[in-house]
C-alpha cells in the first residue's frame, strides 16, 4: 500500500527569525502536491512566527509546524518545560519525541518518551517517535533488541491502534550529524524489522505507519534512501537549515 510521504526538518538548537522568513518564502515556490507532507520543527521561540509565516504564504498552507519536544506534564512548577497546550496555542501539529539527543544528553527514558507520546496524542498532535541504536549496539548485534525496547513501552502505553496517528523515525545514533549515513540497504533492512515488529501487534496498522529515516540525510543521498519500500520519507537535521538543499530533499520524497 502507498503511505503518505513525509519530510520533516529538525532545526535542533539552530535557526533564527531570518531563517523563518527564508524557509517560508523558499518553500512557497516549491509547488509540491499533497503527496508529500512537509513539517518544519524549529526551536520553541520560533514556533508561532513560523506558523504565521506559513499562514501568510498561500502556497505554504499544506506545510505543518512541529515542535522538537514536549513536557510530559500538563502544567505547573516545571521551569523550562513547554506544555502540550502551549504547543496547541502556537498551532503546532507535530512534535518530535524521544530524539536520541534527548535520550542521551537529557537522560529521557523510554517510559518518559511513552508518556510524552500519549500526552501529544491526547492533545491531537502527531508524535514523531524517534528510535535508534548506537554504534556499539549495532556492532554487538543488538539493534533489533534496542529498537524493540524503545517501541514496546509506547505500544504498552497507548496501544497499537493509536500508531495510526504516530510517525516513527528511525535514526541510527551513529549516523546523526556525523556524515555517516546508513546505506539504503541497511536502512531498508532496519525499517523492515520495525514494520514487522509493529505487525506482530497489528498488520493493518504496521502497513499504514509512516517510518522515516534520519541521520545525515542530504540532497545527494536522499533519492536512494527514499526509493526503499519501507522508507516513507526523512527527518532532516543539518541539511534542513539550508533552504535550497531542504527543498531538493522534499522534492525527492514523492
Ligand atoms: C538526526 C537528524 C535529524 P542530521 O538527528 O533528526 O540530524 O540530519 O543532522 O543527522
Amino acid at each position: 500500500m502507498k503511505r503518505q510521504a513525509i519530510v520533516a526538518a529538525n532545526w535542533k538548537m539552530n535557526g533564527s527569525f531570518g531563517l523563518v522568513t527564508e524557509m517560508s518564502q523558499g518553500l512557497a515556490d516549491l509547488g509540491l502536491s499533497n503527496d508529500v507532507s512537509i513539517v518544519v520543527c524549529p526551536s520553541s521561540p520560533f514556533l508561532a512566527a513560523l506558523t504565521d509565516a506559513f499562514e501568510q504564504e498561500k502556497a505554504c498552507e499544506h506545510i505543518s509546524v512541529g515542535a522538537q519536544n514536549v513536557s510530559e506534564f500538563e502544567q505547573g512548577a516545571y521551569t523550562g518545560e513547554i506544555s502540550v497546550s502551549m504547543l496547541q496555542a502556537c498551532k503546532v501539529q507535530y512534535v518530535i519525541v524521544g530524539h536520541s539527543e534527548r535520550r542521551s544528553l537529557f537522560k529521557e527514558t523510554s517510559t518518559q518518551v511513552a508518556h510524552k507520546v500519549k500526552t501529544a496524542l491526547d492533545a491531537g498532535l502527531v508524535p514523531i517517535l524517534c528510535i535508534g541504536e548506537s554504534e556499539a549496539e549495532r556492532t554487538a548485534e543488538q539493534t533489533e533488541t534496542v529498537l524493540a525496547s524503545q517501541l514496546q513501552p509506547v505500544i504498552d502505553e497507548v496501544g497499537i491502534e493509536r500508531f495510526s496517528h504516530i510517525v516513527v523515525a528511525y535514526e541510527p545514533v551513529w549516523a546523526i550529524g556525523t556524515g555517516k549515513t546508513a546505506s539504503p540497504e541497511i536502512a531498508q533492512q532496519t525499517h523492515e524489522f520495525i514494520r514487522k515488529f509493529l505487525a506482530n501487534a497489528s498488520e493493518d496498522i504496521a502497513a499504514k505507519t509512516p517510518i522515516l529515516y534520519g541521520g545525515s540525510v542530504n540532497a545527494k543521498n536522499c533519492q536512494d534512501l527514499f526509493a526503499q519500500p519501507d522508507i516513507d520519507g526523512g527527518l532532516i537535521g543539518g541539511a534542513s537549515l539550508k533552504v535550497e538543499e531542504f527543498k531538493t530533499i522534499c522534492s525527492a520524497a514523492k
